[in-house]
Formats: C-alpha cells, structure tokens, sequence
C-alpha cells in the first residue's frame, strides 16, 4: 500500500538535515531466535520500516545527501536458490531497486567491499538506532569504519527526533491502513461479544479475535491480546486469559492488530452474561460519558494536557457521583485521590507503534493538536476488593477505548464501527445465543 514517491520524499526531508559530508545509516531490526532454529516471527524496525519499506531482516540501508534527491543505497539479503527451498524466496537486488525505489542495491555480504567507496567523502555517519539494538550489524559496520581510518557511526538523537515528528501526521495512505486495522479490530470485538457465554475460558474468547484478525489479512497484534474478566479486569496489563468467564462478572477485552505494520488499539467491556448489573451499569456510565465527553473536546489547537484534565475532571465528580469518593472535587483532584480508580493516562500516539513515537512536548510546552495526528481515548474505571468499600462495586473493570484521528474541526473516530453504548451492547448479546 506504500507509495516509492511518498517514502522518497520522507528520505528527502530527513536528508534535509544533514550536511552534504554527511550521511545516514539505518539499520533493520534483527531476527530473534525462539529456541533451536525456530525464529520469533519477524518485525521490521519500525523507522527503517517508515523510511524503506523494506520488510526483510538483514539490511542496511544508506541515505546520502546528493542533490536535490538524495540516494537510497540498499544492502540486503541475495537471491538464493537453495535456501529458497528452506524459506522462500527473498526480495534479492533486482526487487529492491524496482519495488523499493533503491537506488542502488547489494548483496549484504558486500557491504565490507562497497562501504570504502560511500564514505570516501564523508565526514560523519549518523547512525538513528541505539547503541543497545543491532549491536551486531553496528559493530560490523564501526569495525569497517575504523579500518578505513573514518570516526564510528554517530547515534543521532535529533535524527531520531526528527523521523518521529515526521511520524506524528499520518499521510492518506498511512490512514488507510489506520482505518483498516481499526475496521478488522473492530470486528473482532463484535465477533467475541457475539461468543461470550458463560463456562468459555478468557482464551476461547481470544481465540474469536485472533481468527478474526486472520481472516481479514491482519498478521501479527500491535500488542498482546488482555482477555480480562472478573477480578481480572482490574489488572490493567493481564494478559493471562485463563480464567473460565463467569455469569455476572464483567469482561475487559484490550486487543488491536496490526495492518501492514500500522497499529489499532481498541478497549470494550461488557457483561459475561449479556446483562449489565446496576452497580457495572452505573460504572459503565460514567467511563463512557467521560469519553464520550473527551471525545468531543478533540481540535486542531487543544493543547496535549487538557484531555487528561477534562478526563480526571469527568473520572472524579463522577467516582462522588457513585458515593466510591467523598470529599470536594478540586481537594480530590489535586491530593491525586481518583488514582485509586483511575491510575493511567487516558490518551496515546497511534501508528506503527501501539504507543507511537512522537513527542508530547516541545520545548517543555505541551503540543497542541493538529489535523492528521492520531491517538487513543481510554478512560477506565478499577474498583478492587477493600474494606471501605461495599461488597457490590468489587471487581468492576471497566475500560473503553477508542481510536481517533483529527480532523480540520473536530475528530474522526476510527474505531466507531465497535459497539459501545451500553443498549446496543446488551441487545447485541441478547439475539446471539
Ligand atoms: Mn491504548
């Protein structure tokens, strides 16, 4: 779905910010072994991803100012007839240059022969991973660099800046993507509130998301799948899912896939059972209103900051509302006393990453919101078991998470496709046994 001029231009800018003795090393992310020669299924890095495209482990790619175009240099895995039979066939050389917009591209293993003749001229290399990732392909390179008499690959920080600023607006065909992992997560949702019944286990709930996932071309998750119902629920990062789902317990399903390495990040909760009790409908309420009211507050211009504030606003009147906080609302807020029951934030940056790269600040102000960018809407409301609180809001979890984009005037939500109000939700789960 990428376009080879839009991933140009993106190489065009980064370039814009070096010197024309400079150049730009990016490195992809390496393969991780699981245990013998089983490998974990592979992820590009996500900036090389940004930059390239290029989906295959084992390459390096060199960006050099040159001009007003700037040259992609490619070297990545050859063509190989007997490890095809293995593995498949690669991209290879020809492929690259053709459907990857390289400039030039080489066999990786003539990186050694073909590096001397690239940084004949160059001053500095910068290099966006950290030192602590692709150690082994650093290494390789430095230990060229050092013997070819040039100072090793610099980590460029501002580099990195820049590429996730660039990241922070999402491009047309970037929001394609957004939008179709957002729908196929979304139905995924709808499918597992259809299949909840009593006596299922969390993971045979799970199960209705990941073949869903399958099924309409998503293959891999933007982050583990929580499955939570009861007292699970309550722990926000549970990703267990074992428990047998019991009548009258709640359940808190956080899973989004990832489409063509854009991430969907959605939360819905909703009664094992089909039926909401008061106290979870009353919860329940009150979580939806304060995002439903969040929501509404997103433009171009909100500054960062005010969408937890309205959030912390909206959590605690409505923790007094419930008689779960008593005291004065501005005393509540500010001896931080909703954290009891609302312990995150209640918004991210979404894109390749699930918590997207970007900054939330820029020069210690809070950014404000411009058309293009997306993020999440989560606030959620945990009620554990304790003394001083009656027995009937016990292990009420309640999470609701949307993904929004914004607009010129306002905010599109992505994942609007996911039932959420609390009728639609119960006669949904009423006409599917
Ligand atoms: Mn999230």
């Amino acid at each position: 779905m990428f376009k080879l001029s839009e991933l140009q231009d993106r190489r065009q800018q980064l370039l814009s910010y070096i010197k024309n003795d400079e150049l730009i090393v990016l490195i992809a992310a390496p393969e991780y072994l699981r245990n013998g020669d089983v490998l974990y299924p592979y992820r590009q890095n996500s900036d090389f991803f940004y930059l390239t495209a290029f989906p295959e482990p084992e390459a390096i790619a060199l960006l050099i100012p040159d001009g007003k175009k700037g040259k992609f240099i490619l070297f990545n895995r050859a063509e190989d007839v007997a490890a095809a039979i293995w593995n498949g066939e690669c991209i290879g050389q020809i492929r690259a240059r053709k459907e990857y917009g390289a400039d030039e591209a080489y066999p990786i293993e003539q990186l050694e022969t073909k590096l001397a003749k690239y940084v004949a001229h160059t001053r500095t290399c910068y290099s966006l991973a950290d030192e602590s990732l692709n150690n082994s392909t650093l290494v390789r390179i430095n230990n060229l660099l050092a013997s070819l008499k040039k100072t090793p690959v610099e980590y460029a920080k501002g580099l990195v800046d820049s590429v996730h600023e660039m990241r922070l607006r999402k491009s047309q065909t970037e929001l394609d993507c957004l939008r179709r992992a957002a729908d196929i997560s979304s139905a995924a949702h709808l499918r597992a509130m259809h299949a909840c019944r009593p006596g299922l286990y969390e993971y045979q709930l799970e199960a209705e998301l990941m073949y869903e996932f399958y099924r309409q071309g998503s293959r891999a998750l933007a982050y583990p799948n929580i499955v939570a119902s009861g007292a699970n629920s309550c722990i926000l990062h549970y990703t267990d899912n074992r428990t047998e789902l019991k009548s009258g317990d709640l359940v808190l399903i956080d899973a989004g896939c990832e489409y063509q390495n854009y991430a969907s990040d959605i939360t819905r909760t909703f009664p094992v059972n089909g039926r909401f009790s008061p106290e979870q409908k009353a919860v329940y309420q009150l979580v939806l209103t304060a995002q439903q009211a969040i929501i509404d507050l997103i433009k171009p211009g909100l500054v960062w900051n005010q969408l937890q504030k309205a959030c912390v606003e909206w959590m605690t009147q409505g923790l007094i509302d419930l008689g779960l906080l008593k005291g004065d609302l501005p005393d509540l807020i500010h001896q931080k006393h909703y954290q009891r029951f609302y312990m995150h934030g209640c918004s991210h940056w979404l894109g390749l990453d699930v918590h997207d790269v970007g900054d939330y600040k820029r020069e210690k102000k809070w950014r404000s919101l411009e058309p293009d960018m997306v993020f999440t809407v989560e606030p959620g409301i945990y009620i554990r078991p304790a003394a001083d609180i009656d027995e009937k809001w016990w292990n009420i979890g309640i999470r609701i998470e949307d993904d929004v984009r914004v607009t010129s005037e306002a905010c599109e939500v992505l994942t609007s496709q996911t039932p959420k109000v609390l009728a639609d939700i119960e006669s949904i789960m009423r006409n599917s046994s």
